[in-house]
């Protein structure tokens, strides 16, 4: 198999683009199709920074990567879990995002470690608060999205960017179709607007095919972490995934043209566009300022002891490692 644009011998082949690309093609092919999609959806204005949610994996680092590359002030968040299970889960990601760090200079990460901070760390709440069923995965996403929202908006960051790929919005998408959860529909979509102050949601890696992030990661000598959060085993996304590769095998694109058939209809045909949030009135969270419906305090903060949140201001502000010039 020979690269399309300079014949030389081809690194990946994309039978749903009938593309195939030797290695610089391909890393330049990537940046290209990032940027094409940060401008479509109008993701990223060049003067904002951007704060990218950086796990160790593969899209997340290759996500921070290019929009290095692109030139864009780009900064790392990473929340500390404090998952073990035997496995060093959260160790070893912190160690492969360090590294990250350490061969980009200048670049900047934060860092919030979740039992430093407010005392437990991720499984150890889910067992206090009995949540999901012996999976912490309910209160962790909670938490990811409330201390991602807080350290956006403490540190000035317009735009909170993540690294998920076709594979996690199409699997995503079939999940709510399945159920018709109408409301996740009309939700979703590559950017979500910012509001009440708090950052906009970007997503520059949503039509990329998993398999092309992981390709750009290696072929770009990032080292990330392989192993999957040991708790992900048996969530309904990745039995949703599999179904989808069985289909892509069968139907090379399938996924992509599911995905991109979605927006479509949603941008050209007007999909869930009179869908209106059922009037549950937003207010501020007495204690955090989140938007909330819950009264008094939002879900985040009613998780913790009374003592914990009473912590002073500075011990929540995230840890800042500035490596390099
Ligand atoms: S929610 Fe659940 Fe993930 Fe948190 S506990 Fe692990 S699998 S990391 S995306
Ligand atoms: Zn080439
Ligand atoms: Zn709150």
């Amino acid at each position: 198999m020979r690269c399309r644009k300079c014949r030389q011998k081809a690194v990946i082949n994309m039978r749903q683009h009938r593309l195939a690309l030797c290695r610089d093609h391909y890393v330049e092919w990537f940046q290209q199709q990032t940027a094409r999609t940060i401008k479509k959806y109008k993701m990223i204005r060049r003067d904002e920074p951007v704060l990218v949610a950086v796990s160790g994996g593969k899209d997340s680092l290759a996500l921070w990567d290019v929009l290095l590359e692109l030139g864009y002030r780009a900064d790392g968040f990473y929340l500390r879990l404090g998952i073990d299970e035997g496995i060093g889960y959260s160790d070893e990601s912190y160690a492969k995002i360090k590294q990250f760090v350490a061969q980009h200079p200048g670049t900047r990460l934060h860092v919030v470690d979740v039992k430093e901070t407010y005392g437990e760390t991720i499984p150890e709440v889910a067992r206090r608060v009995r949540r999901g069923r012996g999976k912490p995965c309910s209160v962790c996403g909670l938490i990811k999205r409330h201390e991602m929202n807080r350290v956006a908006y403490e540190l000035g960051y317009p735009v909170l960017a993540t690294g998920h790929n076709l594979d996690d919005e199409a699997a995503v998408l079939f999940s709510n179709t399945l159920n018709w959860q109408v409301g996740y529909l009309a939700r979703q979509y590559p950017v979500l607007p910012g509001r009440e102050g708090f950052a906009r949601k970007v997503k520059p890696f949503c039509r990329f095919y998993e398999r092309e992030t992981a390709a750009y990661a290696l072929l770009r000598g990032i080292d990330y972490m392989y192993e999957e959060c040991p708790f992900s085993v048996g969530a309904n996304t990745i039995y949703y995934k599999e179904l989808l590769n069985t289909l892509e095998r069968e139907r090379p694109g399938a996924k992509l043209h599911f995905y991109l058939s979605f927006l479509r209809a949603k941008e050209k045909e007007g999909l869930f566009a009179d869908w209106e949030e059922p009037s549950v009135e937003l207010h501020a969270c007495e204690r955090c300022g989140q938007p909330t419906s819950a009264p008094g305090r939002c879900a985040f903060c009613r998780l913790w002891p009374e003592d914990v949140l009473e912590q002073p201001h500075e011990s929540f502000v995230p840890l800042t490692l500035v490596e390099g010039a």
